[in-house]
């Protein structure tokens, strides 16, 4: 049996059916600086509950799986990070059989979200190819193919090698769907250049699809491609030049499996003044929006 402890108020919601979107905690205990990442944690929240859904940040605490986190909990996760392991969906066995604490990223978030029968899930980028030859693949592409959830990001993190997620995603079997735009998006800008097959504009479209791919087809997982919001949006030629000096710092300093992400976004916190998370906390509030209003769609054709 797996230790699920679900919130009373979630519960509650899926009950009745009522939206619920699920929300990591990966980006607030590793993704971000403290205390920027306690007051997105909060905000995100904020903006599911603002969207008429209930929020359920997922994280493994003391070897049990918690599906929505009290305050106290948010709090510990946030000032804390560091005591919680990274966990992707193949590390939570350990994480549970152990008792240990561990912040959940998509692949793990995903898997959890949907064992307690949430359908939407927001976070700001998913994991994907990175750059170079390391063969560094996030699990994150193979359990959205296989997870039958809706992710809402504003399209994988563009410290990543772009082309190549894309293709992952295509072979493995995600549909990726943009949200308002023909494009990728890249995280801390609009476009990439990379064209997407498909396009939605509303989410009752968006919520009909996700019918047909899960209830009809039997598929798995789609994912939502949410542009950052233009105003928030980073220039792109100082983003890319301030990733490709990351990058550059990672390989120097020999960093690579689960290190890597966190620190390719903490050097770019630094080497941009607080912008880059500046923008990476507008693009998740922009996909915990969206996310909302694809729970409340979902819940009102079920
Ligand atoms: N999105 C963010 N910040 C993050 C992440 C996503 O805006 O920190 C996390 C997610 O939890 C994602 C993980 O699953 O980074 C990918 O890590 P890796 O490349 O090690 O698979
Ligand atoms: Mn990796």
């Amino acid at each position: 049996m797996l230790p699920l402890d679900v919130a009373p108020e979630v519960a509650a919601a899926l009950a009745v059916g009522a939206p619920v979107v699920a929300l990591e905690s990966t980006l607030v205990a590793h993704g971000l600086p403290y205390p920027d990442n306690l007051e997105v944690a909060r905000e995100l929240e904020a903006t599911v509950r603002a969207g008429g859904a209930t929020p359920a940040t997922i994280a493994v605490v003391a070897g049990r799986v918690r599906i929505g986190l009290p305050a106290d909990a948010l709090a510990t996760l946030a000032a804390d990070g560091a005591r919680f392991a990274k966990a992707g969906a193949a590390d939570l066995a350990v994480h549970l059989a152990r008792g240990g604490d561990a912040a959940t990223t998509v692949s793990a978030t995903a898997v959890l979200a949907r064992r307690a029968g949430i359908r939407v899930f927001a976070t700001g980028g998913i994991g994907g190819v990175h750059r170079g030859d390391s063969g560094d693949v996030s699990h994150d592409l193979l359990a959205l193919a296989r997870t039958p959830i809706a992710v809402v990001s504003a399209g994988a993190k563009a410290i990543l090698d772009l082309p190549r997620t894309l293709e992952q995603l295509e072979a493995l079997g995600v549909l990726v769907v943009g949200h308002r735009t023909d494009e990728l998006p890249a995280f801390y800008t609009r476009s990439s250049g990379l064209r997407l097959d498909h396009r939605v504009d509303d989410v009752a479209t968006l919520a009909a699809i996700c019918r047909a791919r899960w209830d009809g087809l039997g598929q798995g997982g789609v994912l939502v491609c949410n542009p950052i919001p233009a105003a928030a949006a980073l220039d792109e030629a100082t983003i890319g030049a301030a990733i490709d000096a990351a990058v550059a710092d990672a390989r120097a300093e020999a960093v690579s499996g689960k290190r890597l992400t966190p620190f390719l976004l903490a050097r770019l916190a630094r080497a941009t003044g607080g912008a880059a998370v500046a923008a990476n906390r507008a693009l998740v509030r922009h996909d915990a929006a969206v996310a909302a209003e694809l729970a409340v769609a979902l819940a009102a054709t079920s």
